[in-house]
Order: C-alpha cells, then structure tokens, then sequence
C-alpha cells in the first residue's frame, strides 16, 4: 500500500518535470513563431505562459497534497504495526507465564511424590512394593516415584510410574509407547534392565517385571488408535517366569473390549529380542517384527514393534500391532501395559 502510493508520487513527480521541460521548450517556440505572424502572437504567448503556470502551482499542489497524504498513510501503518508488535510480545509473554507456571506446578508436584515416596520408605523398611502399596498409603496423584531399594531381596531403588487414575489407580506401568522416538528394537540385556524414559516410552525391564508380578497380579493393556479411539485388553492373571526360563509369558482370564484376545497367541512363550531367538519359528521372529516379545510364530500382537507416524501407520507389518482390533498393519498410536495385585481394592 504504502509502496503503491510513493510509485504515484514520483510518477507524478516525473510528470511535473517533463511538463516544465514542455514549458521551457514552448517558450523557446514562440518569438519563432511572433515573426511569422506579428500582432496578438506575444498575448497568446503570455495567456499560455499564465495557463501553464497555473497548471504548474495546481499540479505542485496536488503533489503536495499527495505527499501529505502518503505520510499520513505511512504514518498510519507504522502505528497499525506497533500496535500489532506490541499485541504479539504480550501474547508471548502471557504464554511464557503460563508455560512457567505449568512446569513449576508439575516440578512441585515431582517433588512432593518423590520426597512422600522416600519419607514413607524411612518409617517402613518392607512395605513399598508397587504402585499399590503407594495407593495403599494415600498417594494418590499418578506420576513418577521411586521404590526404594529392597535390601532383603538385594533389589536396586526403581522409578517408576504410577497410574492411580484408571480403574480405581494403583497400577504400575510397565510398558509406553506415545511419543515414537525410542527404538524397542533391543537386545536381550536391555530388555532384561529396562529402557526409555519412565514419562515417554520405555520397557521397564523383564528382571523388574518378573519381580513384580511373584504376587498373583493383574495386567491392563490400553490401546489407542489414530481416530483417537480407545480400547482395553484386561488378564486377571499375568506373571513372568525368570531369567532362567527366558521371561515366559503367562496370561489367563481376559477381559475387555479390544476384539479377539491378542495375547493368549503368545500365552507361554519365551521372551527374544534380536540377538536371542527363543520363538516358536523356523524364521526369526524378533528380527523380522523388530522389537522384543513373547515371539510365537510369529504374532497376533506386536505391542513393542516400530512406532509409524499416521499415515505411515499401515504400511508395514511389523508396526505396533494388536491383530483383534485392526488387523497385522496398523500401527498403533499409543500403548500402555500396566499391572496391579489381584488382591488391590482402591
Ligand atoms: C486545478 O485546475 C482545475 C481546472 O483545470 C481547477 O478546477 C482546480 O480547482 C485546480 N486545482 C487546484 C488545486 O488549483
Ligand atoms: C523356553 O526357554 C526354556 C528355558 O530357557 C527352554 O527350556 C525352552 O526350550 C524354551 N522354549 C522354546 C519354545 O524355545
Ligand atoms: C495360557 O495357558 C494356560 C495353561 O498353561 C491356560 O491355563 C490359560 O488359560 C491360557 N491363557 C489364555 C488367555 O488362554
Ligand atoms: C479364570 O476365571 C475363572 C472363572 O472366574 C476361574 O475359575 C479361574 O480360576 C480363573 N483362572 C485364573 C488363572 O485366574
Ligand atoms: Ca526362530
């Protein structure tokens, strides 16, 4: 706008020149003309001198009221701008406030679970086994905490993180999947110990699992799709076997609305990761399906295969997949696996 209207102002800038170089040309004309034909040739000459010159001042008033009006446009945009500037930073600095506030709240909270987690821990040496026991004592925010470490069993501290939402609470997840950058495409080891980040996706670990669930416990599988829809695969009975007897799966009595049960498929069934084929299968399950599983030949569910982003999500066969619901390609948005005692009543 602004730039259109300074084009105008020296176009007819430039108008005014050629017009007085017009001007001048003229009155070099005209004595010329005066001796061809002498008498009322010097009247004519001054009437168009004066009508020129009218023209002259109407034309520089114009370009003035021009010029006049083009800084008051100019004017106008650039208060239109700082007012616009002024409205952003204080949009941004409202959103830095509140973001502040956000983090300081959920920083607070952390804080407070973890030191109620560890005060809990000094006045009773025996009883922080899980998230249930947590529950069991009023903590009743999900979030992360940690369980201390267990002398007797010569167990090491463990954060974890604890739902108390869901159901009642008291489930400790042991397995996410919801933000797609960690790879569960894993070794044995790390299968064994436990990998990711305990507020994004992560394995908690076989060896932590397999401790966990010595009491007769109870497994919730929460899946969500890329319509947003969700849906639940509950076993009123899940236990790992040890190490030894390679992490095998044990599932009974399921529950839920996630269509056909895709886990009784892998009902006893030793646990392989990439470098360790321990499933029902001439092929080698854990490295075509490209995660760590209870691999029987090889799936009809695949909770620890590759995260797809939507629109890659039905592209491969080896997505995190659970076969009842939407078949052997679609791959799941989000996944969480996460067990209580039997013997919890929120
Ligand atoms: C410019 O000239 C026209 C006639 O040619 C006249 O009507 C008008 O008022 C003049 N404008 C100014 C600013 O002198
Ligand atoms: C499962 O593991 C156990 C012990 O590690 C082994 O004896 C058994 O043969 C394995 N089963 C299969 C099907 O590989
Ligand atoms: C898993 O196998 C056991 C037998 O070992 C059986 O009792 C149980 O019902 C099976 N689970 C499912 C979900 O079929
Ligand atoms: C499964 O449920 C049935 C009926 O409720 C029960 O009799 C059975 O003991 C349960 N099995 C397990 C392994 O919990
Ligand atoms: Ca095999």
């Amino acid at each position: 706008m602004p730039s259109r209207a300074l084009f105008r102002f020296l176009f007819l800038g430039g108008s005014l020149a050629l017009l007085l170089g017009g001007a001048g040309a003229q009155a070099q004309h005209k004595p010329r003309r005066m001796a061809a034909s002498p008498g009322g040739g010097k009247q004519a000459c001054c009437e168009d001198v004066r009508a020129l010159k009218v023209q002259v001042a109407n034309l520089s008033s114009l370009l003035g009221e021009l010029s006049a009006r083009h800084e008051a446009e100019t004017a106008r945009l650039e208060g239109r701008a700082a007012e616009l500037e002024k409205g952003k930073q204080q949009h941004e600095r409202r959103l830095l406030e509140v973001e502040e506030k956000y983090s300081e709240v959920n920083s607070r909270l952390d804080i407070t679970q973890l030191q109620a987690a560890q005060a809990v821990t000094k006045t009773s040496a025996d009883a922080i086994y899980d998230c249930s026991s947590l529950y069991g004592r009023n903590y009743k925010i999900s979030g992360v905490y940690k369980l201390p470490a267990d002398e007797f069993l010569g167990t090491p501290e463990l954060e974890v993180y604890c739902d108390m939402d869901t159901e009642g609470g008291g489930w400790t997840v042991i397995q996410r999947r919801k933000v797609g950058l960690t790879s569960f495409n894993r070794d044995w080891k790390q299968y064994k110990e436990g990998f990711g980040t305990i507020r994004g996706d992560f394995w908690l670990g076989n060896e932590h699992i397999f401790r966990l669930t010595r009491q007769p416990t109870v497994l919730r599988i929460e899946l969500e799709d890329w319509q947003g829809e969700t849906r639940y695969a509950e076993y009123a009975h899940f236990t790992l076997s040890n190490e030894m007897n390679s992490y095998k799966l044990f599932v009974a009595n399921y529950s839920g609305n996630a269509g056909r049960d895709s886990l009784r498929y892998h009902n006893n069934t030793n646990f392989s990761t990439k470098n360790k084929d321990n499933d029902k299968c001439v092929d080698d399950c854990a490295q075509l399906r490209k995660g760590g599983y209870w691999y029987n030949c090889c799936t009809d569910s695949n909770l620890n295969g590759v995260f797809y982003r939507h629109g890659d999500h039905t592209k491969h066969s080896d997505g995190i997949t659970w076969y009842g619901w939407h078949g052997s390609s679609y791959s799941l948005k989000r996944v969480e696996m996460k067990i209580r005692p039997q013997s919890f009543s929120p």
